[in-house]
């Protein structure tokens, strides 16, 4: 079996071998078993004339290999490329995009310095997967350097339609980049579809098959691989006797009788002003829902450092505010905004123990939490699912009630509906769901992309690695 090097942003501690499910813990899963690297940045912003070395660590039969960052390269590549760029304009966002040249540069420099250090760790018959819009050139510069071995990508957000992605400064660079791989993960069949538009539009491209296109003069397969949880840890993390507790004590607290519960970090592509304009909205069409229901948002913080995200902090917290406000009395309190992380068993507790699901992004490349609400659920009495019709998720978890979420009067009918849904329905609605996010689950995705990378046909060798 070939070892798998694993390339993102960020690298998680794969030094814990029990941890709660998420996306970490798949991929460590993956390492573990076929030996391997986890390849990225180690979250350290050093002096630009630092030196830069990569630290490699061992952990039985998985290795990190982490190197930090110079200020400079932060301020461009992470900060000013990826999150400035890249971030907003493939979530739509162009009128957030902060357009630099030097950012621009930073980008190509740091995925050139990425790709120096990873082709000295190399063995022949590695795999490699690259994970997200930091490393859309990794696999082109790493070719440069004479590196042969079979490269996937995969894009955890979206990929726009080709008009918006004809805003992006070097998108023909970028388009260009992903033909060095040799397998292109896109989340959903209408992002993958996006792309393959752009390319037969404005790249002059060839489509040879369903996932095969040709351009540049290199042939790629681009294909959807829709993302998951691992559904029975996070079903048996809302089961515990503790997460009843929790639960139970949650209810004793609070006089509403029921919970809407929406989890996000605090990004702007997640729509929660919007959500909270549509929960006073519902509190307005529906006085009966005064002292009965309760909004609990956790959004902890990230990226500070993008001007964007601390306005959109300013933005909600003046809005539950307004809102508490003007509908609170002395014994509720219809928002109830907790700005931090909170631990995976807390979460998949308080899914459980919320009557409603609002999940209401703007724009998501899939959507973890839309899942991880219907896996939490108990399914002799489930909640029900709000969900934004542009959540990747949408694509696939039909059975939800799904919305347009910038339409303030749609959302706070669909939370009337949700709250007000009786069990039959509800029992139905969540049978059809859990049946969909265990067929795709986090397992499924990441073999799927796995033996398809394996078998994809090599630009070096038509032979198949094993
Ligand atoms: P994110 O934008 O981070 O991911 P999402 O898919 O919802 O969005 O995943 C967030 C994860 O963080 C979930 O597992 C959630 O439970 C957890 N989380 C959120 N708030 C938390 C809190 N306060 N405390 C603890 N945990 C919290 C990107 C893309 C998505 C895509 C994923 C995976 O933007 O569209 O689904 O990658 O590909």
């Amino acid at each position: 079996m070939s070892r798998l090097v694993i390339v993102s942003n960020r690298v998680a501690d794969v030094s814990k071998s029990v941890q709660s499910g998420g996306l970490a813990v798949a991929l460590a899963d993956a390492l573990r078993e076929r030996g391997g690297i986890w390849f990225g940045w180690d979250g350290r912003v050093v002096a630009d004339d630092a030196p830069i070395n990569v630290t490699i660590n061992q952990y039985e039969e998985v290795q990190t290999a982490t190197l930090p960052l110079n200020q400079r390269d932060y301020d461009e590549y992470y900060v000013g490329f990826s999150n400035n760029v890249l971030w907003p304009s493939f979530h739509y966002r162009l009128d957030l995009g902060v357009i630099d040249s030097k950012s621009i540069e930073g980008y190509r420099r740091v995925n050139q310095r990425f790709a120096r250090s990873l082709a000295a760790l190399l063995e022949p018959d590695d795999l490699i997967w690259v994970h997200d819009y930091h490393f859309i050139p990794l696999a082109a510069e790493l070719r440069a350097l004479g590196v042969k071995q079979r490269i996937g990508f995969f894009l955890h957000i979206p990929f726009p339609p080709p008009d918006i992605f004809l805003a992006v400064p070097e998108q023909l660079w970028l388009a260009r980049a992903l033909f060095s791989y040799d397998l292109v993960g896109f989340q959903t069949a209408s992002d993958t579809s996006n792309f393959i538009r752009y390319v037969l539009e404005r790249a002059e491209g060839e489509q040879l098959s369903e996932s095969e296109l040709s351009a540049f003069g290199c042939t790629t397969r681009f294909e959807s691989f829709p993302i998951g949880i691992d559904v029975g840890a996070f079903h048996a993390m809302a089961n515990t006797p503790k997460a009843e507790e929790q639960i139970q004590r949650i209810h004793r607290r609070s006089m509403a009788s029921s919970q809407i519960i929406g989890v996000d970090r605090l990004d702007y592509s997640k729509g929660l002003p919007d959500r909270l304009r549509a929960f006073r909205r519902l509190l307005e069409l529906y006085p009966e829902n005064r002292k009965a229901v309760t909004l609990m948002q956790i959004s902890p913080p990230t990226r500070e450092d993008v001007a964007a995200y601390s306005d959109i902090r300013q933005e909600l917290e003046g809005l539950s505010g307004a809102i508490n406000g003007e509908y609170s009395d002395f014994d509720w309190t219809p928002v109830r905004y907790i700005h931090r992380a909170i631990p995976r068993d807390t979460l998949a507790a308080l899914f459980r123990g919320s009557q409603v699901g609002l999940v209401t992004p703007l724009r998501d490349g899939m959507n973890l939490v839309a899942k991880e609400y219907v896996a939490a659920q108990d399914e002799d009495n489930p909640g029900a699912l709000v969900l934004s019709r542009f959540a990747g998720a949408a694509e696939d978890l039909v059975e939800a009630i799904l919305v347009n979420p910038y339409d303030t009067d749609e959302v706070a009918l669909a939370l009337q509906r949700a709250l007000t849904m009786r069990i039959e329905e509800r029992r139905e609605r969540h049978q059809a769901l859990i049946r969909r996010v265990r067929e795709h689950d986090v397992t499924n995705w990441r073999e799927s992309f796995l033996d398809r990378l394996r078998k994809s046909r090599h630009p070096v060798d038509d032979e198949t690695v094993t």
